[in-house]
């Protein structure tokens, strides 16, 4: 891949449509323009729209592929930081694809995915958080996504590594003051004092980014959605359960005990937040073999959960002698339901009493919201696992200086392991020392969609 080939792609997705997009962007984004419409490109004023006939070749006006409107961006004010041009076509793939060869035959090279965005990082327009920030916008999948997303857009997040940057950047320098001066009995007395007061100021940055830490997890799990198992012994009403919480009649409900034998799975957007609840097969011993397998499921699916709903209509003292179940529900929040409340009585055991078929699901939801601490909103300026990683990487680095400061008193481990944590704030912002542009555009832009 080279990054700085004059690319081309369809922007919107690959579908009949009203309208499509498509984008050309590089240094010989005018040349090519140049072949395909009659005006003249050197008229074209950045950031205006202009509506024009595209042809195969300007000088045959009888291939003309389509009339469209086209916007000129020029470089380094755009996107990508170079000429670029999007076109907007009529939403046939056909002319899509005319529009495409037609890019290429004159010297454009169709794009892989992310690449728009790659040439953006590369030319400086933009960091990896930002980068990153605006691929995890187009993948949100709830109103707390997209809201977590856009707040990583803001910078705030590259202000903070920058500033956390210069902190550390500052303490070395102090440090390196007394490497040059330790042999000077004068400087000594200074020495154990200017050490204490960088570890007391180290500490507390020590304990922000552990907060951030704590922040961007959260803003991950809320980020990702929540797995929420549906689960207890045959006919409690798991099934009916499900079909309220998604308000859609998913599976299937009889009074036949072993009714649902696969998961069945559904997603609801709730309070903002992604929610994929998961029915599953009755827990009980039983010599059916498909039945079994579907009980195997039900395990699997539980183990994989961030919350179970622990079903039950008689009390939950079967399901507690459940080892099995016991075994993966300790580490685990738990919410016991006790089921069909028009009917029977409530245990003391349950968390909630519901009945499915008729009552309203608030209680049990505010329920699960606290159990998955999601009754505040949490900001956070970073998302995304590979931030995570690397604030971890920092955190436990900046935490090696400190304990170097009191353990040892070596001046020079402390410096060295502060170069370390600094290194690894410029890989967070995307430095990336060491790398090629192809590691960087393979571990982080094949991921995105093709067109950005
Ligand atoms: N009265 C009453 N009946 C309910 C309630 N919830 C479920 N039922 C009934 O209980 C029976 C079993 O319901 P399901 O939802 O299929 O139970 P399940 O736990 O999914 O059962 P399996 O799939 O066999 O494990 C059905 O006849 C439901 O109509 C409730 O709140 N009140
Ligand atoms: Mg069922």
């Amino acid at each position: 891949m080279l990054v700085f080939d004059t690319i081309c792609a369809l922007a919107t997705p690959p579908y009949k449509s009203a309208l499509a997009t498509i984008r050309l962007s590089g240094e010989k984004t005018l040349d090519i323009l140049s072949h395909i419409i009659v005006k003249d490109v050197s008229q074209i004023k950045p950031n205006m729209a202009y509506f024009v006939k595209l042809y195969q070749d300007k000088n045959r006006p009888d291939e003309m592929i389509d009339e469209v409107v086209l916007t000129f961006y020029k470089g380094p004010k755009s996107y990508t930081g170079f000429d670029t041009v999007e076109f907007s076509t009529h939403g046939s793939m056909i002319v899509v694809e005319e529009v495409l060869d037609t890019l290429v035959k004159y010297g454009a090279r169709r794009a892989q995915k992310g690449e728009f965005s790659a040439q953006a990082y590369f030319n400086g327009k933009m960091d990896l958080l930002k980068a990153e920030g605006i691929n995890d916008l187009i993948n949100a999948t709830s109103k707390r996504a997209k809201t977590l997303a856009t707040k990583t857009l803001s910078g705030e997040n590259t202000k903070f590594a920058i500033s956390l940057k210069t902190t550390l950047l500052d303490y070395m320098s102090r440090l390196e003051y007394f490497v040059e001066n330790q042999y000077d009995d004068e400087q000594l007395d200074d020495y154990s004092g200017e050490l204490n007061q960088i570890g007391t100021s180290l500490k507390t940055n020590i304990l922000e980014v552990g907060e951030i830490i704590e922040k961007t997890k959260k803003a991950n799990r809320q980020y990702q959605g929540f797995n929420v198992a549906i689960v207890g012994e045959p006919n409690v009403g798991k099934s009916t359960l499900l079909n309220a919480l998604l308000q859609e009649d998913k599976a299937i409900v009889s009074p036949i005990p072993g009714t649902t034998r696969d998961v069945v799975e559904g997603e609801k957007e709730i309070n903002g937040l992604l929610f994929r609840f998961k029915d599953t097969a009755g827990l009980r011993k039983t010599d059916d073999y498909v039945e079994n397998l579907g009980i195997e499921r039900s395990y699997k699916t539980m183990e994989k959960a961030d919350l179970i709903l622990l079903a039950s209509d008689c009390g939950f003292n079967d399901i507690d002698a459940n080892k099995e179940v016991q075994n993966i529900i300790k580490n685990k929040p738990v919410i016991k339901i006790a089921t069909k409340r028009d009917i029977n009585t409530s245990s003391d055991l349950a968390d909630i009493s519901i009945c499915s078929t008729t009552d309203a699901l608030h209680p049990l939801i505010d329920l699960i919201m606290s159990k998955l601490d999601l009754t505040q909103k949490e900001e956070s300026s970073f998302l995304g696992k590979r931030e995570e990683e690397y604030l971890e990487r920092i955190h436990s680095q900046m935490k090696q200086a400190y304990d170097a400061i009191y353990d040892t008193y070596q001046i020079d481990i402390v410096s060295d392991t502060l170069r370390t944590a600094i290194n690894s704030i410029n890989d967070l912002m995307g430095k990336c020392e060491g790398q090629t542009m192809e590691d960087i555009y393979q571990t982080l832009f094949s991921k995105f969609c093709l067109g950005k």
